[in-house]
């Protein structure tokens, strides 16, 4: 690690890991001036880190010239200026820590709505910076036709002991297709625009700040998977994580509950920066959002336990199995809000 602190000559104090999120190794550096994020990018599954670093970039000049208050992970350049480090076939980049805490599940409404409005405010903030000025950092990321394609795959291709074993799930997600074809006709239809979307809107990736009592979200993190995008992502993955108070690892399924206050306070924080900037087939659709993206979540985690755990990975045997049976469940709790 040294070496790469003195690209950005840091002269550093302490470094500890930080425990956030499934995909990149996060580090906390205090140096003797400031403290600083360093983050590698998983290359095995982010191909193009440079894709990254630039859409990164593209966003941080345009919110920098017409939002210079916003507050953004602006990425930290080394002392050569350069905001992408290869290192030993590895790839970091560095931002400024911002203080604040993340948090994995919301206790209540109010952070729901904070939350909420963080990300809409995102998309919102960047509603005329020109998207095809973005990069896809993962192709087809939220395609839901080719989820449920992967998935055709893994149940005829995949570990033949654990498809005997899922054959119930199996069942159900062959049996929800529908959310399949509304996902096609939904991309399709004239009122639907693409934006700048996050793609990643776990409710870990907002940063909260707690000032003279009063908690408030303060910004967006994690922003790898920024793309051109639809909405229903975005609404989605904060359905998938903030509604109910145990997450995806959560293996006793009657705690998987999901609230409906919380939804509506979803609602409200989001339709605050966006209720202008949406269509009203697409503000339709709005429910669905949550649809998509907890089945599609539920897809990916099934799909990848039985490919043998390739993607996410598992601490302990059938980990994405337990994510897979909490996504379902949580699925059908969301269905009792209709
Ligand atoms: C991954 O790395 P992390 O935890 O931010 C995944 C998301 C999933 C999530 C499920 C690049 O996100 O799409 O929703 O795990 N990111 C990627 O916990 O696949
Ligand atoms: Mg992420």
């Amino acid at each position: 690690m040294q070496e790469i602190f003195s690209l950005y000559g840091w002269k550093v104090n302490r470094y500890t890991p930080i425990h956030q999120g499934l995909i990149n190794s996060t580090y906390s550096i205090q140096t003797n001036n400031g403290t600083y994020i360093l983050q590698s990018i998983n290359h095995s599954i982010f191909k193009s880190p440079s894709a990254i670093d630039d859409n990164i970039n593209a966003i941080s000049s345009y919110l920098q010239k017409n939002y210079p208050s916003y507050l953004f992970t602006h990425l930290v350049p080394t002392l050569k200026g350069n905001t992408l480090v290869q290192w030993k076939g590895g790839f970091y980049r560095a931002f400024h820590k911002i203080e604040g805490y993340a948090l994995s599940v919301l206790e209540n409404e109010k952070q729901v709505e904070q939350a909420a409005m963080q990300f809409a405010g995102f998309t919102s903030v960047l509603k005329n910076f020109e998207t095809n000025q973005l990069k896809d950092t993962l192709k087809d990321f939220h395609n839901l036709n080719l989820r449920y394609h992967q998935f055709s795959e893994a149940i005829v291709k995949g570990n033949a002991q654990r498809i005997n074993k899922t054959k119930e799930a199996i069942s159900f997600l062959a049996s929800h297709k529908k959310y399949v074809d509304v996902y096609s006709r939904f991309i399709k239809h004239a009122e639907v625009k693409k934006r700048v979307t996050h793609h990643d809107t776990k409710i870990s990736n907002v940063l909260f700040q707690k000032k003279e009592g009063i908690e408030r979200a303060i910004c967006v993190i994690d922003l790898d998977t920024v793309m051109a995008g639809y909405f229903i992502s975005d609404i989605g993955d904060m359905c998938r994580t903030c509604l109910c108070k145990f997450s995806e690892e959560e293996k006793d399924l009657n705690k998987v509950v999901v609230d409906a206050a919380k939804w509506k306070a979803l609602e409200k924080g989001y339709l605050h920066f966006m209720k202008d900037e949406l269509s009203s087939f697409e503000k339709d659709h709005f429910f669905y959002g949550g649809q998509f993206m907890i089945y599609m979540q539920a897809l990916r985690f099934l799909s990848d336990h039985l490919n043998n755990d390739i993607y996410y990975g598992a601490k302990y045997e059938g980990q994405n199995l337990v994510r897979t049976l909490n996504q379902i469940r949580l699925l059908e709790e969301y269905n009792k809000l209709n």
